[in-house]
């Protein structure tokens, strides 16, 4: 019987699919949702943006080698260290259509540099007062710890012995504040005595790690406190200096190493945790549409549902592989999974499944969109949405009732909640780490589309639904029904096209 309920499902799923192709093959051809406006005929346009700006050191990461470039000629790693992949996947042309297809970038592993020797005296990564810079790098930090301070790229401040302490020229680095990455530029004055001697400036803007590629950038006058510029994403972003503050004094300078990914002997804190590619020096200020002109992306379109919602049953639309936020603000992708189902409601989600029949996880956060079309009387009616996380319900389009995300403590010290519902207590009590709301609502009658829109799991959060519902009732009431349709057809489950 579930045999031959199936055999059905699949064919009325072929169905679907098939009157979905043809709507697409209908619609005219949109644009492309492109910043780029010619097509890369070459493997390594990008390279040939660096190359035109002239870098004096020049990390590309290819050819399974962490050499580098000083001043056009090869400039080999004093030290690899262990724990780096060099054959990481860089920024790649399908998204950064700017870069080859076949991109490699260095990977972080664990608390590692990569190592460089300065070739002495007013060397050419030597920055003193007067010198300008520009710093840039692209990088996918896996992750970042609050008040982090993660090494992108720095001179000095290696711990090395024969060396002043604190002896920081330059550095470009990630600073973990809240959940997200902001840029960090720091310098060490000449001084070298106290605190007020570093002088650290931190981006206003930021991104959240695992959220892949992003493109860094900053650009300083030594001795011109207010020249710093800062870029994120090719975008300008502001910031603040801190400890010393903004200041005019000249850096401290002297001959230690170059390092990618870590400082001061591989200190944990320091040490970045991902892929790094693409970094470059520069004795001179690159103006900002330089910068610009290196963050060419094409963005993923936003997924809309785009096959019939069958009548009489709920389609339930499985998103998966979204940033790890407690955020709605990503861009849809196509489901992994549809299903169809008899309520509004649910438990869990079904099981996913690899090819070979093993039991897969789903990425952390998942979304489930379940859609429905429902015959409402006209006049006006209470809706009540349950849900563990973060829920959106929509009628026709229009937002009508919002859980919002749970509190991100995890301390045990959340606020006592007693097993009730604040709506009613005539109505099953809200479960333990539920949340609940209710709106009214005025219905015009006749059939409408209902929208939930789950957030499930994220942030360590074990993949949850609680006792996830939408109930309906009249206005002044609280005889709350599931909304759910009473004939029962064999649910039925398929891969998105
Ligand atoms: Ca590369
Ligand atoms: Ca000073
Ligand atoms: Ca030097």
């Amino acid at each position: 019987m579930i045999f031959a309920a199936r055999r059905r499902s699949s064919a009325r799923t072929i169905r679907l699919a098939a009157v979905a192709l043809t709507l697409v093959a209908a619609q005219p051809a949109r644009a492309q949702n492109d910043t780029d406006d010619q097509p890369q005929s070459k493997a390594a346009a990008y390279a040939e943006i660096v190359r035109a700006d002239q870098p004096v050191a020049w990390w590309r990461f290819e050819g399974n080698s962490a050499d580098a470039e000083l001043a056009g000629s090869p400039w080999k790693a004093a030290v690899a260290g262990s724990g780096v992949s060099l054959t990481a996947d860089g920024p790649r042309r399908d998204r950064f259509p700017l870069f080859a297809a076949d991109n490699h970038a260095a990977r972080f592993e664990q608390p590692a540099s990569l190592r460089y020797d300065d070739p002495g005296a007013a060397s050419l990564l030597d920055f003193a007062a007067g010198d300008t810079l520009t710093l840039e790098a692209w990088v996918n930090p896996a992750n970042i710890s609050s008040g982090q301070q993660v090494y992108l790229v720095g001179k000095g401040r290696t711990g090395r012995p024969g060396f002043a302490a604190n002896n920081q020229n330059w550095a470009l680095r990630l600073y973990g504040k809240g959940s997200r990455c902001h840029l960090s530029f720091l310098f060490r004055d000449a001084d070298n005595a106290g605190e007020n001697d570093w002088h650290r400036w931190t981006s206003d803007a930021g991104f959240a790690p695992g959220s892949g590629w992003h493109h860094v950038a900053v650009v300083y006058t030594f001795g011109k406190g207010d020249s710093l510029r800062g870029y994120l994403d090719g975008r300008p972003t502001g910031g603040t200096w801190d400890y010393g503050g903004q200041s005019d004094e000249a850096p401290l300078v002297d001959d230690d190493q170059v390092w990618i990914g870590s400082a001061s002997n591989n200190a944990a804190s320091n040490s970045l945790l991902g892929a790094i590619d693409e970094i470059a020096l520069y004795r001179k200020a690159l103006p900002a549409e330089r910068i610009a002109a290196r963050w060419k992306v094409i963005e993923p379109k936003a997924y809309v549902t785009n096959v019939p919602v069958p009548a009489g049953q709920v389609l339930v639309e499985v998103l998966e592989g979204m940033p790890d936020e407690w955020s709605w603000d990503f861009v849809p992708p196509a489901p992994s999974e549809r299903y169809t189902q008899r309520v509004l409601a649910m438990v869990e989600a079904p099981k996913k499944y690899t090819s070979h029949g093993v039991i897969d996880d789903r990425s952390s956060p998942f979304i489930l969109w379940a859609t429905c079309d429902v015959e409402l009387p006209p006049g006006k009616h209470r809706l009540l949405v349950r849900s563990r996380s973060a829920a959106r319900l929509y009628l026709d389009g229009r937002l009508v009732v919002e859980n919002g995300f749970p509190s991100p403590s995890t301390d045990g010290h959340n606020p006592w909640i007693p097993v009730e519902s604040k709506i009613s207590p005539r109505i099953r009590p809200l479960q333990p780490g539920d949340r609940e709301n209710v709106a009214e609502v005025e219905t015009r009658g006749g059939k409408q589309r209902l929208k939930l829109e789950l957030f499930v799991g994220g942030k360590k959060r074990r993949p949850e639904l609680g006792e996830t519902s939408v109930s309906i009732a009249p206005a002044g009431s609280d005889a709350f029904r599931v909304i759910g349709f009473e004939r029962a057809t064999a649910g039925s489950t398929s891969s998105a096209a």
